[in-house]
Order: C-alpha cells, then structure tokens, then sequence
C-alpha cells in the first residue's frame, strides 16, 4: 500500500503566486501575510515537490534596479540549490499593472504592445537564467469588454506578430523554449481572446513557427467554459501540443475558483490523471491554484499537501482500473470490431466499392446496449473504495 508521499520524480510544481497567494480577492483585503520566495522553496521542497514557476514580478518587483534585481535572483538560486528544487517553466506578469489595463500584445496602443514585448523579452531572460525550459504565455488581458473599439481581427494579428517575434528572440538568444499558451474564456476581461484549448490550437497553426508553440490546459478554465478537461487535455495530447498543464479544480458557473486539484470534481480528475499516466505525458504537474481565502499558512501547506496526494491516490486508482478484470471485461465488450468490416474502413477503391455494397443491419446496431451503466458504476465503486 503506498503512503501516497511524492518525491521529486513525482515532477509536482507550484507557482510562486500559488502558494504565495495571500487572499486577496476584489471585494476583500489579503488574509494572509505575504512568504518570501526563499521561503516558500524550502517549504515546497520538504513537502516532496520538484520545482516551482515564476512570473518576473513574483520574484522581482516592477521597478527594481538592476542590482536589486540581481541579489534577489542570487538568493532565490541559491534558495533553489539548497533545496533541490528546479524553475521548469516561467512566465510574464502581463496583467497587473494599470498599463496592461486594455491588454498586452492586443492593446490598440501600438506603445503597450511595444512595452509588453519588452516586458516578456527582460522576463524570458530572467527563465532561462534560473533553467526553465517552458515559456507560460496566458493572456489574461488579451481581450475586451466592449467591442466598439473594432479591433478584433488587428487583436489576433498583433497576437501572432508577438509571438512570432518571442519565438525568434528565443531562437536568437538560444534560448530554446517552448512556448505554452494557456486559454482562457473569461475574467479578468470579459471576453479573452483564444478562450479555449481548440481556440488555441487553431491559432498555433497560423504561427512562423507552430513547432515552438503548444498550450498549457487549466482545469479550473476549461471547466469555467463549461468544457469537459480531459476532452480538452486529449485533443492537445492529440495535436502533440501538451507542453506543460495547469491542475486545480472548480465549480461550472464560477469565477475563477483555482481550488485544490480533485477538490471539486473527483471524477474528472481521475480521467485526467489516468489520461496523463496512461500516455506518458513526462513534463510537470503544475497545480495552479491556491488555498481558500479563508484559511492561515497552515491551510497553505494542507492545500499544497492536498494537491499532490489526492493526484498520487488518483495514479493508483488508474493502476487499479487498469488491473480490474471486471472493469477491463466490460471495456472489452464495449469496444466492438469486425474482422470483415474494419479493414473495409482503411480506404481503397476497391474498399470503398465494398464498403458501399455492404448492407447493414440498423436494427441490430441501434438495439445493442454498450454496459456503460455498469461500467460506469464500478468505475464510481473502485474510487469510493469498496473495490
Ligand atoms: C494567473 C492565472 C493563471 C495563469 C498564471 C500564469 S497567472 O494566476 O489565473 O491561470 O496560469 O500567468
Ligand atoms: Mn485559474
Ligand atoms: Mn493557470
């Protein structure tokens, strides 16, 4: 029986602005006093996790000189060397400060635009400087309220030109990261530009260079779209695009909750985790999420703690899936093939003549019952536990 505690070759990560998250929400003040970034390492560390993520400004304040900056960086690594931990990915803070207030790369002044190029150029020099490999662009802002303004299509071509001009800084600097687009449908902006996984998945193809792209899936925003996550996760997995993925949880209908990864729907948690164990996806499990506003640190570290054991129990119900000949029976016999039909499905002239020629009996296709009523209740029974 395993103690459900991950170690590093788990490849857990949180966000600086995770577990750092003070509880501030826009109606109330922070709950919780701000933890140092040396500090929240040392912690994670001895929780079991494998690294943690960065928005420049989560380590480096806006406005801080060049040596500031500089003995900032060299506590954090030293922090991070101490400890054992890793920066996977990094990202760029394109969404509080009042000048990103109408977007980034999609603002109609052709000044911001310039500015968050900036920003994002200094930010991915900070990554790779602490080793990360993934580049998190979510554009939070990218989007509108109001639609007067008429930049919808010049919105998605400013998009493109930034990404296309990251992806040749990257190159340039020999960088070599690959960028993640993290959608989103809405909040903070009323409507967000590439809403979906799909939405981005369409765009990447429009890029210079679509093999630098790929996204990074958020439970909580899919879900807000009333989209199902691992449908999601799997069309990207499918696209070869699962670059990194953003775990938490969240109510349909809700503002951006980030809850605790499994807290709110177990069951599709379970489906993701055993999609992501059950085609290897080998980069980081990233839990984008934070405690409740309500709780003190204490609560901080029962969430982190939440997080990757509720993800280790799910990677042993999907072992137990996997190893249950009951439940494997019932997929068996829910999966139908034909020995003579199928290969008609492979195309051919000769195939195709075939296939055409073939008579089906309707009746008999309409009238045979799956077993997904049972197969789904002992899927149910196995994660309750009386399996
Ligand atoms: C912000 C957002 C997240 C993104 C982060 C990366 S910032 O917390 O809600 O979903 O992943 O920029
Ligand atoms: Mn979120
Ligand atoms: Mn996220």
């Amino acid at each position: 029986m395993t103690s459900y505690v991950p170690t590093p070759a788990d490849k857990f990560t949180f966000g600086l602005w995770t577990v750092g998250n003070v509880g501030r929400d826009p109606f109330g003040e922070a709950t919780r006093p701000a933890l140092r970034a040396p500090y929240l390492v040392q912690r994670l560390a001895g929780l079991g996790a494998y690294g943690v993520n960065l928005h420049d400004n989560d380590l480096v304040p806006a406005g801080a000189s060049a040596a500031q900056r500089d003995a900032i960086v060299r506590e954090f690594r030293q922090a991070l060397a101490d400890h054992g931990l890793v920066v996977p990915m990094a990202t760029t803070n394109l969404f509080t400060d009042p000048a990103f207030k109408d977007g980034a790369f999609t603002s109609a002044d052709a000044r911001v635009r310039a500015y968050a190029l900036h920003k994002t150029m200094h930010a991915m020099d900070l990554g790779a400087e602490l080793g990360a490999g993934t580049y998190v662009l979510w554009g939070g802002r990218e989007g509108t309220e109001v639609d007067a303004g008429g930049k919808l299509l010049d919105a998605l071509g400013w998009f493109r030109d930034s990404l296309n001009y990251l992806a040749e800084y990257s190159e340039v600097q020999g960088y070599g990261y690959r960028f993640a687009l993290e959608p989103k449908p809405n909040e903070p902006r009323a409507d967000i530009f590439l809403p979906t996984v799909g939405s981005a998945l369409g765009f990447i193809a429009t890029l210079d260079r679509p093999d630098l792209f790929g996204v990074n899936p958020e439970f909580a925003h899919e879900t807000m779209a009333g989209l199902s996550f691992p449908h999601a996760v799997a069309q990207a997995i499918d696209a070869g695009k699962l670059f990194h993925i953003d775990l938490n949880d969240q109510k349909m209908g809700r503002f951006d909750q980030d809850l605790r990864f499994g807290a709110e729907n177990p069951k599709a948690a379970f489906f993701l985790v055993k999609l992501l164990e059950d085609t290897g996806y080998a980069g980081p499990k990233h839990f984008d999420a934070h405690a409740l506003r309500t709780e003190d640190e204490a609560g901080v570290w029962a969430f982190a703690r939440g997080c990757m054991r509720t993800y280790l129990i799910l990677r042993e119900k999907a072992r137990q899936f996997a190893q249950d000949p009951e439940i494997q029976a019932a997929i068996s016999a829910y999966r139908v093939e034909d020995p003579a039909l199928t290969p008609l499905t492979t195309f051919s002239a000769a195939n195709a003549q075939a296939l055409k020629a073939h008579t089906f009996d309707r009746a008999a296709l309409g009238a045979r019952g799956p077993g997904l009523e049972a197969l789904d209740q002992l899927t149910m029974e196995l994660l309750l536990g009386v399996r």
